[in-house]
């Protein structure tokens, strides 16, 4: 064996040269790892050895480039000059595939002669997760071997694809053995050769591409398919070029085409967010006082009370995980109607093909329904869900502890209420904590897990991990009014309501936020919640407050026909004159100076309240770190990811202009405006937030 360098090395068995690629914990394409690879290569082509194997040590084939090079320095060989010794080879290459081979990892393997993947291993090109495209040949590659149709798909979806869909696209061209990958590998090697099998080269390959060009309606057509998942991202569209390359251009003006779009992307502002949004994402995990080895409550089963539209989604998540629940409601009539629409949802995703009939019918076998609260004596975990109203939670949770095991975890959904109110209804606060899930609980990725005065640290520990477990991007918060999530989005709301009152239109509000790249705006989503949510008749002051003013009009959004908008019988909403009149009665009622508002200063309006609110929630300890803040904007409010989140958002703007900017609010506006202490301490000493991840 002959080490390369210290991520590489060369081994002769027989006539077969092994170059095996040992660089933790992903084997990124670093420079060292470019350097290796290309020495590597380059000593076995001219080596005794008849083919070449590259296997990868660790837990995985190569998962891409190095994503936290980009925007650096660039040092070492370039993967072009890797990929060309590669493909050069005059002997045969295989690729041995374990793990996932991702982005520049797949890229490298389309390089290679051959490639050969264990079952469990997946292919993916995920770049355009991080705002960017393959760009080391991979959108000139992939459309040669699976069409342009395809290649489309794969790279804008970026999904991980299983080794048997990728044998049957033909990406690999065989299976190994499960754990049996060098083995097979080397057998594969001399068999080809022992065949006498060409160096096949997929640059070389011109069916799909040739068929491909007599089609050249497929383009647009995918584009205006996919128009409204596109929105807003770069990278898509910049996809689509290249394979428009691919099937129009030579092979190499293709290759420069990407690495012009790729160049493009890569230092561009969307592509920059998105992959602080992927480091970000794995710092959550990571808890100060929260070491990696505090041990967790074994959670194998979960009770959930309540069977409302939350109850059932969050029910959903541990099914789907394969963990069983007993869900308890008060009367059998709303179970029935709870469970009714658990059923329905995982009929639906059965009939989409997303999983089998039988599949559908597993999960709900997992589901106990109950009208008892004594059901949940001995599950691992509970998870409240009623009505949002500290004494109906304090009753549940009294009576929890006298019917839970000792050690169960007992956590509320609550959006808002203080957590250590609610614990001081038991004697084990320490086993209390928030795990505040997101609507629709089944669909919404984020998890804010809230940490209680009193809550332990295996508890909080346990509480992360079952939220990865499920699928969920977990963040850390503290007890405050509507820890991290709604606590911002209540200074949001409150913003564009006093924009109203000074005479914007609803839809001119929601457009500009639309526009921003939010799925809707404020009040189209107060349309689709509801505008009774807090309003009473006997508190209503529809003199004052336009939104009581609407729910006295029965206005009380989509489910009545009309809220802010008018409605169709489709949900389609439409600007209304009644708003519309209204709006402007209170304007003038509040003697607001009429004036137009431009998209930009309802975005700042917005916006603005956002990270002065996020500023105060770091300065008192809520969130742990701005990076949190926008993971839980990113995934629980559909802030557009190629936004990076508030606080990214924050730095972008400039920490000196947001304090000058609320300022100049702060005088117009009032109070609310002014600037918290942090961010004036940030100016102070010239720090971004950044300076706080
Ligand atoms: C690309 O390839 C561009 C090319 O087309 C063109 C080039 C010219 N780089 O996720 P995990 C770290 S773009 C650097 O927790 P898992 C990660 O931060 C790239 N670091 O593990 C974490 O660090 P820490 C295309 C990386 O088992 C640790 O590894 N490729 C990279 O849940 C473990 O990660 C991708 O987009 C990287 N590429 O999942 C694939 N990848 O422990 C990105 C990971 O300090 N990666 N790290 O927090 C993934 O999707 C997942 O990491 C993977 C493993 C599925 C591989």
């Amino acid at each position: 064996m002959t080490a390369i360098n210290e991520v590489t090395d060369l081994t002769l068995d027989g006539d077969v040269a092994v170059i095996t690629l040992d660089s933790p914990p992903v084997n990124a394409l670093s420079a060292v790892v470019r350097d290796g690879l290309y020495d590597a290569f380059e000593q076995a082509i001219v080596s005794d050895a008849a083919s070449i194997v590259l296997i990868c040590a660790g837990r995985t084939f190569i998962a891409g480039a190095d994503i936290s090079e980009f925007g650096g320095k660039r040092a070492g060989k370039e993967l072009p000059e890797v990929q060309a010794m590669i493909e050069g080879s005059t002997k045969p290459v295989v690729a041995a595939i374990h793990g996932t081979a991702l982005g520049g990892g797949l890229e490298v393997a389309l390089c290679a002669h051959y490639r050969i993947a264990v079952p469990s291993a997946k292919c993916g090109l995920p770049e355009v997760n991080l705002g960017l495209l393959p760009g080391a040949g991979g959108t000139q590659r992939l459309p040669r071997i699976v069409g342009a149709q395809k290649a489309l798909e794969f790279m804008t979806q970026g999904t991980h694809v299983p080794a048997a869909a990728c044998l049957e696209m033909g990406l690999v061209d065989e299976l190994a053995g499960e754990g049996n990958l060098l083995d097979d590998a080397k057998a594969f090697a001399r068999r080809i050769v022992a065949e006498g099998r060409p160096l096949a080269k997929i640059r070389d390959l011109t069916d799909n591409v040739d068929a491909d060009r007599s089609n050249p309606g497929l383009f647009d057509d995918f584009r205006k398919a996919n128009a409204r998942k596109f929105r807003g991202y770069a990278a898509p569209e910049s996809i689509i070029q290249c394979v428009e390359g691919a099937v129009n251009l030579p092979f190499d003006e293709g290759l420069a085409n990407e690495r012009r779009l790729f160049t493009e992307l890569v230092s561009g502002q969307q592509s920059a967010a998105m992959r602080y949004v992927f480091f970000a994402e794995r710092q959550v995990w990571k808890i100060p006082d929260v070491p990696k080895d505090t041990p967790v409550v074994p959670v194998n089963s979960v009770g959930i009370i309540g069977a409302g539209t939350m109850g059932g989604g969050i029910a959903m998540n541990f099914l789907n995980a394969g963990i069983p629940v007993t869900i308890v409601e008060m009367k059998q009539e709303a179970l029935d109607r709870g469970l009714g629409v658990v059923r329905t949802n995982y009929e639906r995703s059965a009939k989409r093909g997303r999983f089998s009939m039988e599949e559908a019918e597993r999960r709900m076998a997992m589901l106990t329904p109950s009208l008892d609260m004594n059901d949940l004596a001995e599950v691992d975990m509970v998870i409240e869900a009623v009505f949002e109203n500290m004494d109906i939670k304090k009753d549940v949770f009294g009576k929890l502890d006298g019917i839970c095991k000792p050690g169960a975890v007992l956590a509320t959904n609550t959006s808002y209420l203080n957590i250590d109110e609610i614990a001081s209804a038991t004697s084990r606060p320490e086993s209390v904590i928030g795990m505040h899930f997101f609507s629709p609980a089944n669909v919404m990725k984020l998890l804010e897990v809230v940490r209680a005065e009193k809550t332990s640290i295996e508890v909080i520990n346990t509480a992360m991990q079952i939220g990865k477990r499920i699928g969920k991007i977990a963040v850390l918060a503290r007890v405050c009014d509507g820890f991290i999530g709604n606590r911002m989005l209540a200074q949001r709301r409150d913003s564009a309501n006093a924009m109203l009152d000074e005479g914007a239109m609803p839809w001119d509000v929601d457009k500009a936020l639309f526009d921003f790249g939010f799925a809707m705006g404020p009040f189209q989503m107060s349309d689709l919640a509801g505008l009774d949510i807090g309003w009473s008749k006997e508190t209503s002051q529809p003199d004052i407050r336009l939104r009581d003013a609407l729910c006295e009009l029965d206005r009380r959004g989509q489910k009545t026909g009309a809220g802010y908008y008018d409605y169709d019988e489709n949900r389609v909403g439409s600007p209304s004159d009644v708003v519309a009149g209204l709006v402007a009665e209170f304007a003038a009622k509040g003697g607001a100076e009429a004036h137009e508002f431009t998209s930009d200063e309802i975005v700042e309006r917005l916006v603005l309240p956002m990270i002065n609110e996020g500023a105060k929630i770091l300065d008192e300890g809520i969130a742990i770190r701005p990076s949190d803040i926008d993971i839980t904007w990113i995934n629980g409010y559909n802030w557009p990811k190629y936004r990076g989140g508030p606080m990214w958002y924050a730095d972008r703007y400039g920490i000196p202009e947001l304090v000058a900017q609320l300022e100049v609010l702060q005088a117009r506006h009032g109070d609310r405006w002014e600037p918290a202490a942090m961010l004036k301490r940030m100016v102070d000493e010239g720090k971004t937030f950044a300076d706080f991840n």
